[in-house]
């Protein structure tokens, strides 16, 4: 009796065990910087090869209607984070390496749907959502809030862009290496310190700053930064080091939690600028150092994938592979992006790039896979956006997100997950301007922003008049059918309207 008691018992726990993780998969989201729609070969690109990522949509669902909220880094971020559009908030345009945290400590976040799911959550990598409660922060004591407070059990991640100072990494509140008698100091004002800059001193930069771009402020490892900084020598990053640096992080945490359920955010750096991939990548793609940067991405992504399997989590984990704008060639350094474009389409035939209202800023690479759930691989051009990630994993888990927060994310788990084709109705996006998605229309609501950057050199999309484009007809957004269109111009004026007016 007793023994058959037991057997019961053990069948038991055997099944609630096999049912939480069913319900609790593991969740890894990879977050690149500025890569382009056409930057995968899995999105059609031929002049590089990016098997790791491509294995992931072998086996998963590839979205080509997928969305970032902005065109630029901050916006994104912050829209992923809280479900909400980036508008709906003053202060989330990029920010320097010096700026207070912009996402409020009681404010709904997507690591906190996790949290409450019962999962540990970690975040890895850049952050670029500032820091502190202040722009004055001493940077050698505890620095918060940040990623802590706002939902996150675990954080190893730099501040803001590698590209700004302080380029040192923070593990929770402490920098890491940082010494009382080289206390670290930070401006966005004024150049502090003795140390030379790309301004004063060109002849020390081993990566020439592209002219009118600055980037010429504090060398750090033979760089021009934006920004000043003094101190903290022995916690500075070496750039070639840096994504080996979060990968290990990656893996030591995937090893230590792999017997709860986890929520990991990593943000990976590639290929933001300064692009300077570790020596083994270096000249490896024939597309100088962007592409070579595509490749350590795609490396790095093989290891996830690796050290998943290694722990056996990988089968019940789910990876959400995207990036958080469009691309951008020559962003700040003479780095061969340009010169050494050979054939390939960072924008993947769209218009415009990052910065830009045209679809190129916005329109992502977007693949999840979870090998356990979807069993074959699909496409779907269901229109989603990554302000949904906070509403979907709310769904998935069953928790439900407060009264009046994550307003503008929708719960697509279906979809997401391969078993729908449903997709939004509609979606915002923030450029200078703003534009409206709706069906197969996309409507751009008319600005005096410059038409076009010239340093980037990427048409920016804002024009005076009224846009509208037929995406499925011209993807390119090469036709501005407004003026053949007035009744349906003025209902999506409105409808875009009444969500920019829409309060919090
Ligand atoms: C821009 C920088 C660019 C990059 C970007 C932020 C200049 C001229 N350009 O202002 O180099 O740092 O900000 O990129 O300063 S993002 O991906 O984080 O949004
Ligand atoms: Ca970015």
């Amino acid at each position: 009796m007793i023994r058959q008691l037991l057997f019961i018992l053990a069948v038991c726990l055997c099944l609630e065990g096999q049912a939480q993780m069913n319900n609790k998969p593991n969740v890894v989201v990879i977050y690149a910087d500025d890569l382009g729609y056409g930057d995968l070969s899995s999105y059609g690109a031929t002049e590089i090869q990016t098997p790791h990522i491509d294995a992931l949509a072998e086996e998963g669902v590839l979205f080509t209607n997928a969305h970032a909220s902005a065109s630029t880094c901050t916006p994104s971020r912050y829209s992923l984070m809280t479900g909400n559009y980036p508008f709906r908030k003053t202060g989330t345009n990029i920010l320097p390496g010096d700026a207070k945290l912009i996402i409020a400590q009681e404010e709904f976040t997507l690591p906190k749907v996790f949290k409450e799911a019962g999962y540990y959550t970690a975040i890895i990598g850049k952050w670029h959502l500032g820091l502190g409660d202040s722009v004055e922060k001493n940077w050698n004591e505890e620095i918060k809030p940040g990623p802590l407070e706002v939902g996150f059990d675990y954080s190893f991640i730099f501040p803001a862009t590698a590209d700004r100072v302080p380029t040192i990494f923070i593990e929770n509140h402490k920098v890491v290496g940082a010494e009382d008698i080289d206390p670290i100091q930070v401006s966005y004002e004024q150049n502090i310190g003795e140390e030379p800059t790309g301004k004063e001193n060109p002849e020390l930069l081993k990566m020439k700053a592209s002219p009118n771009h600055g980037h010429d402020n504090t060398i750090i490892n033979g760089i021009g930064r934006i920004g000043w900084m003094s101190g903290g020598h022995k916690a500075r990053w070496v750039d070639e080091e840096l994504t080996f640096t979060f990968a290990d992080k990656v893996k030591s945490f995937i090893e230590a939690r792999s017997k709860k359920p986890f929520f990991l955010f990593y943000n990976a750096i590639e290929p933001h600028v300064p692009r300077m991939p570790a020596t083994m990548f270096k000249g490896e793609s024939n597309l100088g150092y962007r592409g070579d940067a595509i490749l350590q991405l795609d490396h790095t992504v093989g290891e996830i994938v690796k050290e998943l399997k290694n722990q056996g989590v990988y089968e019940q984990t789910i990876i959400l592979f995207t990036s958080d704008n469009g691309p951008v060639l020559d962003d700040g350094y003479v780095d061969g992006a340009v010169e050494k474009l050979n054939g390939h389409d960072p924008f993947g035939g769209f218009r415009g790039g990052k910065y830009s209202a045209f679809e190129a800023g916005t329109r992502m690479p977007f693949i999840i896979s979870w090998p356990e759930a979807i069993k074959s691989q699909k496409t779907s051009d269901a229109l989603v956006g990554q302000v949904d990630l906070l509403a979907t994993f709310g769904q998935l888990l069953n928790v439900k997100t407060p009264k009046d927060s994550a307003i503008d994310s929708y719960p697509m788990a279906d979809t997401f997950f391969g078993k729908g084709e449903d997709g939004r109705e509609k979606l915002v996006k923030s450029s200078g301007t703003f534009s409206l998605i709706k069906g197969e229309y996309k409507y751009i609501l008319p600005s005096n922003g410059a038409k076009y950057n010239k340093l980037t050199d990427i048409e920016l999309g804002n024009a005076p008049e009224e846009q509208l484009y037929n995406l499925a007809a011209d993807p390119k957004e090469e036709n501005n059918i407004a003026k053949q269109h007035p009744k349906l111009v003025k209902e999506m004026k409105e409808v875009l309207q009444t969500e920019l007016d829409k309060k919090l």
